[in-house]
């Protein structure tokens, strides 16, 4: 993967309306609960990025039957019972998301199958979910004693647990409620933190059935879920880098409709809120189960923060682009509590500390996250998206704001979930 973009600051400022693409996390659980369901499953705004194709693609092989029409995502369903036995390998690509939820619905079907992915996805740690599927009763192996892809797994009959998640992570959750849906039995899964729970609402618009109060989630086994229509809203982890462009360059203003608003999904908006950034947030309603709305953020005077406890799981994936935002804040921001960050796409912490570095930022990481002193004039230099999509979105912002050119080595993992990424970047640039 070479693929080099060089990128020059702006001179005027930003200034426009974009509207972000479909939610990858909500992409794909529509195309995942749509195989499942009995019946035809329409989405709408799908995410046509590299991990969501690797989805798509996955439960094709499984033989489901999936195509696209006039922008649609169009999913024809027979029940658990469609899913049958895969002659070819599935291969998830770059995405965990696929990887660990995929796991979850495998466990308790009849059959054997074997995911691998591309080099990142054989570093992620997966046995995070073989543990509890193991628990449920189904059979996996891979390499490490099931730590690492590839992975076989032959499902079957399996029983309800009742599990601590030991991380706060929607993926484990994810996979253990899309097995629990299979099991005998109700299980039950204790969250230490609360995560994203678009599969719980997803359940619910399935027309299934899943409790959840302070923490404790409760799954009822064999259940058969009923084919619907499903709108995606946009994704907030990809507005972020909007958001956080605006507050950053001198004479902009951007606006951002139609963003997905689930409150576990928002912590940006609070981090941005408590820096002082002029933001707003207009024009909430509910599509569907999701809460979504329209997010305009202007040019600000930003102020160091602490960022930790529960709010990191709100907004995991945006503390790269957070740590940008924080070189361009007076004084110290720390962000704690983070080491999952360790086991992404890369090591995010060291990814971002280095690159920023190489920009001129006061960055330096810490066990659990970062430390950063601001606010400082960022320079131009040669830096590199270490193959993570969010890291490489995080030095294009960067690049908007330095005195010189940056060149960005390996952009195009980008495309795993903002294909129209710089094309949208560009309509911004004032002329
Ligand atoms: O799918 P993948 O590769 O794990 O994607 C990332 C991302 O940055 O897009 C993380 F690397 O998002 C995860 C997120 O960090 C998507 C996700 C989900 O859809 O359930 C949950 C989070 O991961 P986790 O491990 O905290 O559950």
């Amino acid at each position: 993967m070479q693929s080099d973009k060089i990128l020059n600051p702006v001179k005027n400022g930003l200034c426009g309306v974009i509207e972000v693409p479909g939610d990858k996390s909500i992409s794909h659980r529509a195309v995942m609960f749509g195989s499942i369901a009995s019946g035809k499953t329409i989405i709408h705004n799908f995410l046509k990025g590299e991990d969501c194709i690797s989805t798509v693609s996955c439960f094709k092989k499984l033989g489901i039957k999936i195509e696209e029409k006039n922008n649609q995502i169009i999913i024809e369903g027979s029940g658990w019972e469609g899913l049958k036995e895969p002659s070819e390998i599935l291969d998830v690509g770059n995405s965990g998301t696929t990887t660990r939820l995929l796991m979850g619905i495998l466990a308790g079907r009849p059959f054997h199958s074997i995911i691998i992915g591309d080099d990142s996805i054989a570093k992620r740690p997966m046995k995070r979910v073989t543990e509890p599927l193991r628990k449920l009763g189904c059979t996996i192996d891979g390499r490490d004693g099931g730590e690492y892809t590839p992975l076989s797994i032959r499902g079957g009959e399996i029983e309800a647990i009742s599990y601590t998640l030991p991380v706060a992570s929607a993926q484990v959750k994810s996979a253990i409620i899309l097995a629990g849906l299979q099991a005998n039995g109700v299980t039950t899964i204790i969250e230490p933190m609360k995560t994203r729970d678009h599969t719980e609402k997803m359940i619910r618009q399935f027309g299934g059935t899943i409790h959840s109060e302070d923490g404790v989630i409760k799954v009822p086994g064999k259940q058969s879920l009923m084919a619907t229509e499903v709108y995606v809203p946009g994704d907030i982890s990809s507005a972020a880098f909007f958001m956080v462009a605006a507050a950053i360059t001198p004479n902009s203003s951007i606006k951002l409709p139609n963003v997905g608003l689930n409150p576990t999904r928002i912590g940006i908006l609070d981090v941005l809120k408590r820096m002082g950034a002029c933001i707003k947030v207009e024009e909430i309603r509910t599509s569907q189960m999701e809460p979504v709305g329209t997010i305009t953020v202007e040019t600000s005077e930003l102020e160091g923060i602490e960022i930790s406890g529960d709010l990191i799981p709100a907004l995991i994936d945006e503390l790269p682009v957070i740590a940008l935002l924080a070189t361009q804040a007076k004084g110290t921001t720390i962000i704690r509590d983070a080491e999952e960050l360790k086991v992404k796409e890369t090591n995010r912490i060291d990814a971002i500390v280095n690159e920023l570095k190489k920009l001129g930022a006061d960055i330096e990481a810490t066990e659990d996250g970062m430390i950063i002193h601001g606010k400082t004039p960022l320079h131009g230099a040669t830096v590199d998206s270490w193959g993570d999509h969010r890291i490489g979105m995080t030095l294009a912002i960067a690049s908007i704001i330095t005195s010189e050119s940056v060149v960005l080595n390996h952009s195009s993992a980008i495309n795993v979930s903002y294909p129209s990424f710089f094309d949208d970047l560009y309509s911004l640039f004032k002329l």
